[in-house]
Parts: C-alpha cells; structure tokens; sequence
C-alpha cells in the first residue's frame, strides 16, 4: 500500500463444500502448512486462523470445516456450527468452489452466507481445467447467483492467481491495525498442529472409514534445547480398526509418524521425536461429552 500511514486488517472466511481446496488455499496464502488437506472430505474439523502479513494489511484467514448437508450426527453438527460462527464475524467471504463444477452443494453454503456481507468467488483448480474457454460462461453462471465483490478463477495448489485473490480481499478489508504479530502464522499452538499433523498422515493413507473414526491426542509435549519431544495417541472405536492403523509389524503406523514428523520439523524447525500410541475408546465419535473433552 502506497499510503504509510493507511493500515488495513480483517478476518477473512474461506467457506465451501468439502473437498474445494478450502484448506490448501489458506496454507498457499500464508505461504505455511498450518491447516491439514487430503483428498477426503471432511479432514478439516476445527476452525482454524492463518495469519498473512504484508506491508500495509493483514489478512486473517479463517479457514473451515466443509459444510455438512447430509448426516446429522453430533460431530457434523458442531462442523456446522463451526462454519455459520465463522461467516458471522468476518469482514470478508470467499466462497470457494471447484472451477470444473458448480452443484447444489455449492449453492446452499453460498445461501447461508449473511446479505449485505461482501463475497468474492474464487474458483479454484482451474490447473484442471483443459478447455479455459469454458471458464468464461461459468463466471457468467456464477455472477447470476449473488453479488459477488469479485470473480477470480486460480490455482490453490499451484499459487496462480493468489495475487489477484489477495488484491481484492485487501481493499474490502476495514482500516485497523494488525491484531496478531507480524512472525504470527495461526491461533494455534504446536500441540495442536501436531496433533493435527498426524490426523492428517491417517486421511491420506487409510480407506474410507477408520480416519472418520479416529481422533487424535497430544499425551505430552516437551521442549529440549530447540528439541521437541511428542507423545501422541490415536483413538480409535474399535479394536480392528487399531489392527489397521498398525499395519503389518507396524509398518502402517510407523509410515504416519514419519510423514508426521517431517511437517513438523518443517514448521517448528529443530529436532522433533514422536511417538504414537494407538488405543481403542469405544463410540468416541457418537459420544456429545468426549467429543467436547477431546477439543470439538
Ligand atoms: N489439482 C488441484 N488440486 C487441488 C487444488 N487445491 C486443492 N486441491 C486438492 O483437493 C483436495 C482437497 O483439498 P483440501 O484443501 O483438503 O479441501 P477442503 O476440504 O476444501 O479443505 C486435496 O487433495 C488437494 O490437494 C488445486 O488448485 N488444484
Ligand atoms: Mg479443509
């Protein structure tokens, strides 16, 4: 910004349907990895505050569960609560959608967004779209829905067009000096990141049910030096689901807690040792008081 004494800062929602790139979009504005992705829905379960600074503004991220139409267990519940407070207190909306398709589902989370508050449409992954051209009747489809501040088609996993996005974010955000310090990058704290970290090694490498009944625990968390030293556990429902996490001679577990550690040497720096324990607790995932205890 050219005007020093001008300070712009805001919270900025990122809501959509599962599986739009919600979270990759977050992790490539804030230039991080703060908030997990894999290719299932429903991977992000808490909402989650990334931090971008420039010179002149701050963006605060607020990145979402998916919105959840179909099942109305308690765990989809609280993800649905996550997402209307988050749309309540913001100062910006992107609605983000797959840019090859826009559904129902698209539209109903676009419909719970509050009149009056500015929305930008970013359309993402358009690095799978071969024929750009179709890109233009759809902008056109779309600019029919709603009053959008903004249409910007881009690439979350490739960083194209991330300018553009961030240029028209910046000049709906109010003037304000910045709420998180300038090395900020997420409300969270490291447990939680860890935590979140090996969750998400299980949604990328397990099948379609164990990861949605696993949660995942920080039994400690010790600093040494600029050494950490974690001990984390994995609750699961049942005992075979444990059988699966393990593997073969552990060989499934020990490959999560590898690929966990690398993400976060990479965020904390320093050395990181980790431990995982995988324990059964039964129906954790129907159960409205161990839902809250475990940080829902
Ligand atoms: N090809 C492509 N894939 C993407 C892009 N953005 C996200 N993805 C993938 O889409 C899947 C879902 O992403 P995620 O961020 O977890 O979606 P969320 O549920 O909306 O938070 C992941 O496998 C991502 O790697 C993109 O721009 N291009
Ligand atoms: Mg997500």
């Amino acid at each position: 910004m050219s005007d020093e004494a001008v300070h712009r800062c805001g919270h900025v929602a990122i809501v959509g349907r599962p599986s739009v790139g919600k979270s990759t979009l977050v992790n490539a504005l804030v230039g991080e990895r703060i908030s997990i992705t894999s290719r299932k829905a429903q991977t992000t379960r808490h909402r989650i505050v990334g931090v971008l600074t420039e010179p002149g503004v701050q963006f605060v991220f607020v990145d979402t569960p998916g919105f959840q139409t179909r099942h109305g267990s308690p765990l989809n519940a609280r993800l649905n609560r996550a997402v209307r407070e988050a749309l309540a207190d913001v100062d910006v909306v992107v609605w983000t959608v797959d840019a090859a398709r826009v559904n129902e589902a698209d539209r109903r989370v676009l419909a719970l967004v509050p009149a009056g508050k500015p929305v930008i449409a970013a359309l993402n992954k358009v690095d799978l779209v071969a024929d750009k051209g179709a890109l233009l009747p759809r902008i056109a489809e779309i600019a029919t829905l709603r009053e959008f501040a903004a249409v910007v088609p881009l690439s979350a996993e490739r960083g194209t067009q991330l300018d553009a996005l961030k240029g028209e974010i910046a000049k709906l955000l109010p003037d304000g000096p910045p709420v998180y310090g300038p090395e900020d990058l997420t409300d969270r704290d490291e447990r939680f990141l860890a935590a979140e970290y090996v969750r998400e090694q299980i949604f990328r490498r397990l099948g379609d049910e164990v990861p949605y009944r696993t949660t995942v625990g920080i039994e400690s968390f010790e600093h040494e030096g600029d050494a950490r030293r974690i001990h984390a556990v994995v609750w699961v429902d049942r005992p075979g689901q444990r059988a699966i996490l393990l593997g073969q001679g552990g060989e499934t577990m020990k490959t999560i807690a590898t690929d966990a550690r690398k993400s976060m040497v990479r965020l904390f720096g320093g050395r990181v040792h980790l431990e995982v324990w995988v324990r059964v607790k039964k129906g954790w995932a129907d159960d409205d008081a161990a839902l809250a205890k475990l940080g829902f």
